[in-house]
């Protein structure tokens, strides 16, 4: 293969200035280069490029916390970690993975940067704002890490009192107002958003003419704004238990310690659909341009996506079905956690049928996004057994519980943010990267994935209990083979970082529609102008014109 002539050749252009295009010049990237132009930056594109950086950083340390649980687990004994070892591990581990990675990752970095593109705008609705959502997600990120170097915490990202209210001896309170703070960024995000789709769509942009991408944001953003204030009351309640003896989950003082399950997953149930709706949008979009066709049944998609917000918010007893609730209420949350998984069918159903027929290009971002389908699939249908009130109460508290999320929140959601890098790159950064290395780490990423998570249902089905570290001998197999797919997945995950960084300064310029995609992000030059469009675009037609494609194919 010519690759390491074509690498030379690279980088004589480089030399020769030759990179320079026009739109390089004038874009945002260029748009001021010193440290004070991007900490002050108003530009959603510079803020979305921030917290590229910074969320790729948790990415990497809660990788690290899980690197370190599967190591342990290697053998029954586990022999590498100490018990209060583990606990803290996991716990750090959950607590970045969901709150510094999981819910912000697309939206804070894809969404940001998109969704204006998307509607024809020049910026989100409130720039500084957003730039002030990004401080607050820092500063949270720093009491985070503080915990972590001043010892952690053994609670389990869910917090569960009355263990973390009374007993539980790390730094409950410090990890507790990290996210308590996070969650501000996240609610100031959602509301930007909403106010965003409302006030700034392009002359022409009907409801009808919004991307699936912003539809799904613009449903998230109202799960967001809605559920996060009941998460930090909860929090604060926490802490104020801890430092005041306040007693509303101790029941000597009078207080409930179910309370606090109901309260924690009225949040994080409809936490999860913010974790997965704007992967969805997302994986629209990528199915779209592989396919060269609109998506079908648009107001299905769209409209699965408000049906989704809505329901999950009534689902949260699904997670409660053995802590002592009444059995009717078992029973309707069991019902209405079934009726939850028809709009995510309808949106597995629509995108399957976009792809029939379709003249696929087998590129990197397809193949993220195919495997985001598979793997939904699976954690989906895994969700509905575990919905099911009778099923739950063999498998509650195991490994098919964790192998279950991780294909939803990893498989789903980590696979689809991969897939919006590799879509997306081109036009952020103005350079493409190797499209045999996108390929290769597309395909160990489903690899490892799989080897890693798929045991994990067997030893759950068998009764491996979850935030365990020793276990009996008869596990170990599957156990050490779980193991075994995390390291591959974890070079696996390393591999974009390094050859997208590498493409940063030698990739060859990416032209302003490199996957001859419809919308209006490819219609600006790649990087784009640091105020999007030269003039104001007015939408005549709809959101995934491909008429054009069809006649040449
Ligand atoms: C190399 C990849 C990964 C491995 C090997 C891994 C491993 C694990 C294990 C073994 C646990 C269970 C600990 C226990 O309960 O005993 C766990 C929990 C968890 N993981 Fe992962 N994980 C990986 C990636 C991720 C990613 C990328 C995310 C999110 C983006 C994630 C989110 C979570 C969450 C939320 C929990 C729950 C923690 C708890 O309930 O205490 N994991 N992980
Ligand atoms: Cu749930």
């Amino acid at each position: 293969m010519s690759h390491t002539s074509d690498v030379r050749h690279d980088k004589d252009f480089e030399r020769r200035g030759l990179y320079e295009t026009e739109a390089e010049r004038e874009s945002y990237l260029r748009a001021g280069h010193t440290l004070k132009s991007w900490l002050l930056t108003t530009d959603h594109k510079r803020i979305a490029i921030l917290y590229l950086f910074s969320i790729t950083f948790f990415f990497f340390v809660g990788g690290m916390a899980a690197g370190l649980v599967r190591a342990d687990l290697l053998t029954p004994q586990g022999d590498l970690l100490t018990n209060e070892g583990y606990n803290r591990a996991f716990t750090i581990h959950g607590v970045i993975m969901v709150w510094f990675f999981l819910i912000p990752s697309i939206p804070n970095t894809f969404g940001n940067f998109l969704i204006p593109l998307m509607i024809g705008a020049r910026d989100l609705a409130f720039p500084r704002l957003n730039l002030l959502s990004w401080y607050i997600y820092m500063l949270g990120g720093l009491f985070t890490l503080y915990a972590l170097i001043a010892g952690g915490v053994d609670t389990g990202w869910t917090f569960y009192a009355p263990f973390s209210s009374m007993f539980a001896n790390g730094h409950v309170v410090l990890v507790a107002a990290a996210v308590f703070v996070v969650g501000f960024s996240s609610i100031l995000t959602g509301l930007n958003f909403i106010v965003t789709v409302h006030k700034l769509r392009a002359p022409g942009l009907t409801w009808g003419r919004l991307r699936l991408f912003v539809w799904s944001h613009y449903a998230t953003s109202v799960i967001l704004v809605l559920a996060t204030p009941v998460l930090s009351i909860t929090l604060a309640l926490i802490a104020a238990e801890r430092l005041f003896g306040l007693g509303v989950f101790d029941p000597a003082l009078g207080g409930d310690p179910l309370l606090f399950q109901h309260l924690f997953w009225f949040y994080s149930h409809p936490a999860v659909y913010i974790m997965v709706l704007p992967a969805m949008g997302v994986v629209s979009e990528l199915v779209s341009a592989a396919a060269h066709k609109p998506v079908f049944g648009y107001w299905f998609v769209a409209g699965s996506s408000i049906a989704i917000a809505v329901i999950g918010f009534l689902v949260w007893g699904h997670h409660m079905f053995v802590a002592g609730q009444s059995m009717y209420a078992s029973a309707v949350f069991s019902f209405l956690s079934l009726a939850v998984a028809v709009p995510s069918g309808i949106k597995v159903y629509n995108w399957t049928a976009t792809l029939y027929k379709g003249h696929i290009s087998l590129d990197t971002p397809f193949l993220y996004a195919a495997a985001f389908i598979g793997l939904f699939v699976v954690g989906g249908l895994t969700g509905l057994i575990v919905a099911m009130l009778a099923i739950d109460v063999h498998v509650h508290d195991t490994y098919f519980v964790i192998a279950h999320f991780h294909y939803i929140m990893v498989g789903g959601t980590v696979s689809a943010y991969f897939g919006a890098l590799h879509y997306w790159w081109p036009k952020m950064f103005g350079r493409n990267y190797s499209h045999v290395w996108g390929r290769l780490s597309a395909i160990f990423i489903f690899l490892g994935f799989n080897l890693t998570f798929f045991p994990q249902f067997i030893l759950g089905y068998l009764g491996m209990p979850r935030r365990y570290h020793v276990y009996p001998d008869d596990f170990q197999v599957l156990h050490v083979l779980s193991s075994a797919g995390a390291g591959v997945l974890g070079i696996a995950y390393l591999l974009p970082f390094t050859y997208l960084f590498y493409s940063l300064r030698y990739g060859p310029p990416a032209p302003a529609n490199p996957w001859n995609a419809a919308g209006l992000e490819w219609t600006v030059p790649s990087p784009p102008p640091k105020h999007n469009f030269e003039e104001q675009p007015v939408i005549t037609g709809p959101p995934y014109d491909y008429e054009m494609e069809y006649k040449d194919a």
